[in-house]
């Protein structure tokens, strides 16, 4: 049902204007932030939603001259130049101000609830044909991803190109310098620890960037009798522990700056490095990107020597957190599942395996960024609402 206004009413000598809604809830409104919003075809690109209105012509100290109310559904304000610009009711009510209505808006564009895990989590799985087919899937797939951390995609082909297929699926894939997509297998002068058959400690892929791959994907092709392990543990969740545990650990390790390097070639030649806390925080010190891999960080460390002591301990007790029982979560892929992964979020690593002269283990994988996968999951969510 679409909300109605009962009154509108200019307040602050010109600077606010206040509706009152039917049903009793008011909402205000800054008259320079409704002035820079007008959507008239002056001041706004319908085709591309976007706004025409220069910066250079908006007054930040503009009052109203006029306000009147159209049968409950819209509001008209004439401006001091007579400029006139019209606001739905509706349109208006879901850009309220309240610290409510932004709290709902926020949640709707950017599905930030996490839902929390450790050595307890059960591993959604999805038929990969299913994603792939209906939107349905696709669509709970996607909010899975976001809100769990990590999917498993069952009954792909065992061949490379089913993540080229994913990729079309969600819009397109990150390409980085080891290719469109990559292939994690023991290589003879491997150019990365990933492709040897060694153990991987937790790590997230490609902190040397400056923006990491959000997601990532592993394909199992082939795997090995022995060893091959995955392990997975909810890095949010960890920082949140650790916070608890040690206040002093977690300052250090969301402050601090560390050096990544990554030179070599692959898909062309890279000479990569790049700074990076390990915890990555926002305003409120919550967790919001883990950029830690062991093999990639730097010789080179940047900070004053008296601080390096207090920065391992810190590390270490971190490491520790994210390898306790409690946390990590042990599984083997078989050929045929793809994991589904917040590279962000989630930390990951495998058990070794014995080398071989052939190839014993092959996985294949690739990356996708965070806004095409939370795009393609605000489009199927628009579709699959609509149809029901
Ligand atoms: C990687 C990686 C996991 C695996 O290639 O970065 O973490 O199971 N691989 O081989
Ligand atoms: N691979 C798997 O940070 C990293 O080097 C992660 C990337 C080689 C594409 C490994
Ligand atoms: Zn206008
Ligand atoms: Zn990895």
């Amino acid at each position: 049902m679409s909300p109605r206004i009962r009154k509108v009413e200019v307040l602050d000598k010109g600077h606010f204007i206040r509706v009152e809604w039917e049903g009793g809830s008011e909402s205000s409104y800054p008259c320079v932030w409704l002035r820079d919003s007008c959507q008239c075809p002056l001041c706004f690109l319908p085709s591309a939603g976007a706004r025409r209105l220069l910066l250079e012509d908006l007054d930040v100290n503009i009052v109203v001259k006029q306000v009147a109310l159209a049968d409950g559904e819209k509001i008209s304000i004439t401006w001091p130049d007579e400029h006139t610009s019209v606001y739905e009711a509706e349109w208006l009510k879901k850009r309220c101000f309240s610290e409510e209505a932004r709290a709902v808006m926020r949640a709707d564009l950017f599905l930030s609830e996490c839902q929390y895990w450790g050595s307890d989590l059960q591993l959604p799985k999805i038929p990969f044909e299913e994603i792939i087919c209906s939107d349905e899937s696709a669509y709970k797939w996607l909010c899975t991803l976001k809100n769990v951390g990590i999917v498993l995609l069952t009954g792909a082909a065992t061949r490379q190109g089913e993540l080229i297929r994913l990729g079309h699926r969600i819009g397109f894939l990150r390409l980085t310098f080891y290719g469109p997509t990559w292939q994690v297998q023991d290589k003879a002068d491997a150019n990365n620890v990933a492709y040897t058959t060694g153990r991987l400690c937790f790590h997230t892929d490609y902190p040397v960037l400056q923006h990491p791959p959000g997601v990532q994907f592993l394909h199992c092709i082939k795997q090995t009798a022995a060893g091959g392990e995955s392990e997975v543990v909810d890095g949010f969740h960890v920082c949140n522990k650790l916070k608890k545990q040690n206040p002093e650990a977690y300052q250090i390790l969301s402050s601090t700056a560390v050096d990544y390097t990554d030179v070599g070639v692959d898909y062309c030649d890279f000479a990569v490095h790049c700074k990076q806390r390990i915890i990555d925080v926002d305003s409120r010190g919550q967790a919001i990107r883990i950029n830690y891999n062991n093999a990639t960080r730097d010789t080179v460390f940047d900070i004053p020597a008296e601080k390096v002591r207090p920065f391992y301990a810190a590390l270490k007790e971190f490491n520790d957190l994210l390898n306790s029982a409690e946390h990590k979560f042990t599984y083997k892929l078989k050929p045929r599942d793809i994991v589904t992964f917040d590279n962000w979020r989630v930390l990951h690593g495998r058990q070794s395996y014995p080398a071989c002269s052939e190839v014993t283990r092959h996985l294949e994988g690739a990356y996708a960024d965070w806004d095409v996968v939370m795009s393609r999951l605000r489009l199927l969510r628009k579709t699959v609402w609509n149809r029901d």
